[in-house]
This record gives structure tokens, C-alpha cells and sequence, in this order.
């Protein structure tokens, strides 16, 4: 595979530029215009003298992967039983609910189309209820769909069924508890893991499939001694906080980061060993794939709950994997660097991937997102804030409440939310069942590269509140319903950052679905 990648890298390079170069654009005008490949910046001061400080780091264990529950013949069919276990993290012992017995639970892997049959055991030892919610999937949000209004109670169990529909969008998604007021510590416990929907490269990137994939579920975790959170959380790629990345020379690797952590920011960078930052190839963002071939990164800047999937070149002497600084504002919570990994075994240096025209895929979704651009149809303002304290958070100056419906849109329609943060912390804005675009943040037009579910909201400076503008796409019928969007920090969520939003058809009357006494499912027998 990888002479025949670099062949083709050799034979196509030169050419595939210009060809790049002679293409209309996919989507306009927001559309970068075609690169003749990166710069190689140079890492930041910070990050040499960090790498500097520890010396040369020795290569750390490989790498471990979850186990991996996948769907036959159209169907998952899955059982994640939620119950206190140990495990040990960066050399330290730790005692917490787990799904199915680990801190990395097993990655789900769906196609398009199929039925995902889940039953849920909430054996979870803090009495609380919980719940599953299927991150980033447009799947109904009625049970037994992605219900999260609907709770779970402790010591019964629930199954969800519910389909895929055949259009899903191909890419890395995650699940996680969504119980308001618990979600914080169930994920900060270690109750998530990925799931993967089939298809990014067979189907939206033909021209890289066959290279090895890896799935890196990123989570953050309270140190043993919970005075040490002043140094920030413990970050981990599948549970180790130190190890290796095996990569040859020239080989390229479709590398799949989720940040599936409570709490804490990632900001992913790969710098070699000569100082310089490693380019990325993005090819999909929150389990949507870009609608351009050339999006290169030298940082995933990756929110509570985003994901980012990028192709990476083995090469160099071996790079290191670190989560930069993230500066989360005078209010927000200690985010520093770590070095989380090292990758490769020396040889070349990194050279751009070869570019090619995009998919008829791509293409597709370039078509919708233009469409949807172009069919906004209702405006609307959410001014996130919290109290002095930073205990209480507020969306439209109110705390959560479960029993009213904050937000009514009929289907089909598009809308453009403003998003304004008075506070002096981020917030992360995400939205159930659906994608958005983001058009705009602080007055800056931002490029148009793809759908997202999740977007970092700056925190306001002297006073003055950031804004960023989404467009959102409420044109399909499965996500008519009842469902949520929220602050993805979820210390945020639990303390009252969550509205609920009803879907209805259109002219009809929006009616909220019955469900059982407070939300509660089961428990009255026990
Ligand atoms: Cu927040």
C-alpha cells in the first residue's frame, strides 16, 4: 500500500494542483482558494522549550484501540452495561462507572441505512438515572430514538431502536450519558466511546481508501489528588496518556480524533523533531466530510464533543502528538500542554498529498450546503451567560427547565442563529439530531468547508460578548420531535446551559411526546 501511495503521490503531486487550481470552486465565495500545498510553520516557542525541557522522550507503549461492537446484515445490535469498575490512568488508580468494564468502551461501527438496536443496564453506583445519547447522528429524538428527555432510572435498563436513514453522512460520531444534571460526572467518570459511521473514504474520499485508520477516542479525567486540577485535567488518547503511533516513512494514515471528555479542550498539534509543525490533511469535520480537497490544518482545535478526521504522512524524525495551550478565557478553567504521544520511525521529510477533484459525494453535499445557505427563512438570538460565582449558567437569562419548550421550529425550514457569549469564559454551542454551518464569529466571514454540530464560542474581552452566526439546517423530517442544544462543557449542561427545542411539521401543531412522570423510565417497581 504504501509504494502505491507514493507512486501515486510521485505521479499525481504536480499535476493535481493545477487541476485543483482550474476547478470552480464548490461552494462560493466563503471557499479558500486552492493552495499549491502548506507552508511548514514552525511550532511555537512554547512547544520547542516544552520539548526541550523533557529532551528526546522515549517512544511510549503502542497505541491501544477499543474494541469495536459492528452492525451486520443492517443491523447493531449492542448491550453497554453501565456499572462501577476499576481502571488506571497515567499510572494512577481510579474507581468509577465504565461502560461495559472500560474506560474506553467499545466504538460502535454503523452504516447508512441500518437499525441500531441498543439496550442500556444503568447500574451506574451514585443511585442517578442515565440515558444514551447518540452524538451528531440525524436520527429521530423520539424513543426509542436519541431521547435524552427521557431518563433511565438506576437499576433498570431500556432498549433503543431506531434507524439510520440511507442519506446519513459518513464519518466519527460518539455516544455518552445525557442525563441533565449527571451528564458532567458519568463522562467525566469515563462513560463514552466512539461510533463510526461507514463510508468517509469509500464513499466521499475514493482516492485514500485502503490506508490504515485509527480511531483516537481523547478524554479528560480529574487527577487522583483533585487539588492537581489547577494544572489542568488528565488527557488520554484511549486511555494512555504517554504512548506510540506506529507510522512508516511516506505512509499515510486516516487518523480519527474525538474529543469524547466532559470538560477540558484539545488542541491537537504534531510537531517534528526539528521544531517544525506536521500539516494534517482534513478530511472531515464532527462526522461531516469537508467539501474541499485541500483543507490542510497544523491544529485541531477540538472543543468538548467536536471531532476532527485528518490523513496524516509518516516521516521525519518521529513527531510528537501534543494538545497545545487553549486559552479558555479569565473565568475558564486551566487547559496547558501535554505531550500525548509520539509517531513515526525517521526517514523523509513530509510532502503535500496529491489533491484531486472532489467526489460526486462531495459534490452532493457542497449542493446541499449552498442550498441551505440560501433558504434561511428565520432569525433568531441566544445570549449565553452565567452568574459571578460560575455555578449557574443561563441560555436567554434562564437556567434549564425540562417542562417547558423554549424554541418551536416547523419543518421543513433553515434558520440563522445568532449566538452571543457575555461571559468570560468559552461556552461550545451543539444542537441535536441536525448540522449547521458557521457562517461568522466575531464579524469574521469563516470559510465554508463543510457541516458541524459543535462550535467554540469565544469569551467576551473587557466586556464586550462574542458572536457567532450558524445556519442551520431543519429540513429533514427525522428529527421532528422533542430534543436540546446546550453548552458541550458539560459542567456547563448540568448547572442550566440547555433549552429544548420542538420540531413540528408544518402546519400542524406542535405537540410534545408523552412520556412517563419525569421523564423517568422504569424504576417504580424497584
Ligand atoms: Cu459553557
Amino acid at each position: 500500500m504504501r509504494s502505491l501511495l507514493r507512486t501515486r503521490l510521485r505521479t499525481a503531486a504536480g499535476a493535481a494542483f493545477l487541476v485543483a487550481a482550474a476547478c470552480a470552486p464548490p461552494v462560493s465565495p466563503g471557499v479558500p482558494a486552492p493552495s499549491p500545498g502548506p507552508a511548514r510553520p514552525v511550532a511555537s516557542r512554547a512547544l520547542t522549550d516544552l520539548i526541550a525541557r523533557r529532551g528526546v522522550l522515549p517512544p511510549g507503549p503502542p497505541l491501544p484501540y477499543p474494541d469495536s461492537i459492528v452492525s451486520s446484515n443492517g443491523v447493531l445490535n449492542a448491550r453497554l452495561v453501565a456499572a462501577p469498575g476499576p481502571y488506571s490512568l497515567g499510572g494512577a488508580s481510579f474507581y468509577d462507572n465504565l461502560y461495559n468494564g472500560a474506560y474506553v468502551p467499545p466504538t460502535l461501527v454503523v452504516s447508512p441505512g441500518d437499525q441500531i438496536a441498543l439496550t442500556l443496564v444503568n447500574q451506574v453506583n451514585t443511585g442517578q438515572p442515565s440515558n444514551l445519547h447518540y452524538h451528531g447522528l440525524n436520527v429521530t429524538p423520539l424513543a426509542p430514538g436519541d431521547d435524552v428527555l427521557l431518563h433511565i432510572a438506576n437499576g433498570d435498563s431500556f432498549s433503543y431502536s431506531f434507524p439510520v436513514p440511507a442519506w446519513h453522512r459518513s464519518g466519527l460520531y460518539w455516544y455518552h450519558p445525557h442525563p441533565h444534571g449527571y451528564s458532567e460526572p458519568q463522562v467525566l467518570g469515563g462513560m463514552s466511546g466512539a461510533l463510526v459511521m461507514r463510508g468517509l473514504l469509500e464513499t466521499y474520499f475514493p482516492q485514500w481508501t485502503g490506508v490504515r485508520e485509527r480511531v483516537m477516542v481523547l478524554k479528560d479525567h480529574v487527577p487522583a489528588n483533585p487539588a492537581d486540577s489547577a494544572g489542568g485535567k488528565i488527557k488520554s488518547i484511549n486511555g494512555q496518556t504517554y504512548s506510540s503511533i506506529p507510522i512508516a516513512p511516506g505512509e499515510f494514515q486516516l487518523w480519527r480524533f474525538a474529543n469524547a471528555g466532559a470538560d477540558a479542550y484539545y488542541n491537537i498539534r504534531l510537531v517534528d523533531g526539528d521544531g517544525h509543525l506536521v500539516p494534517m490533511l482534513v478530511l472531515a469535520r464532527d462526522g461531516n466530510p469537508v467539501v474541499v480537497n485541500n483543507l490542510y490544518a497544523d491544529s485541531l482545535f477540538l472543543p468538548p464533543s467536536s471531532r476532527a478526521e485528518v490523513i496524516v504522512e509518516g516521516g521525519g524524525t518521529p513527531y510528537y502528538i501534543l494538545s497545545d495551550t487553549v486559552d479558555t478565557g479569565p473565568a475558564g478553567d486551566p487547559n496547558p500542554t501535554v505531550v500525548l504521544a509520539t509517531a513515526g520511525t525517521g526517514g523523509q521529510g513530509w510532502m503535500p498529498a496529491p489533491t484531486m477533484p472532489i467526489s460526486p459525494a462531495q459534490q452532493a453535499l457542497a449542493d446541499t450546503m449552498m442550498s441551505v445557505l440560501n433558504g434561511v427563512n428565520n432569525q433568531r438570538t441566544f445570549v449565553f451567560s452565567e452568574n459571578a460565582a460560575g455555578d449557574s449558567f443561563y441560555i436567554n437569562n434562564a437556567m434549564y427547565n425540562p417542562d417547558s419548550v423554549a424554541t418551536y421550529v416547523p419543518v421543513p425550514s433553515v434558520e440563522e442563529w445568532t449566538l452571543v457569549n457575555t461571559s468570560g469564559e468559552v461556552h461550545v454551542f451543539h444542537i441535536h439530531q441536525t448540522d449547521f454551518i458557521v457562517t461568522e464569529i466575531n464579524g469574521v466571514k469563516q470559510p465554508l468547508t463543510g457541516f458541524v454540530d459543535t462550535v467554540n464560542m469565544p469569551y467576551a474581552v473587557n466586556g464586550v460578548p462574542s458572536t457567532v452566526k450558524v445556519v442551520i439546517n431543519f429540513r429533514e423530517s427525522i428529527s421532528i420531535g422533542e430534543f436540546v442544544y446546550h453548552c458541550h462543557i458539560l459542567e456547563h449542561e448540568d448547572g442550566g446551559m440547555m433549552q429544548n427545542i420542538l420540531l413540528y411539521a408544518a402546519g400542524t401543531t406542535p405537540v410534545r411526546q408523552a412520556r412517563p412522570p419525569g421523564g423517568m423510565h422504569g424504576g417504580a417497581h424497584h
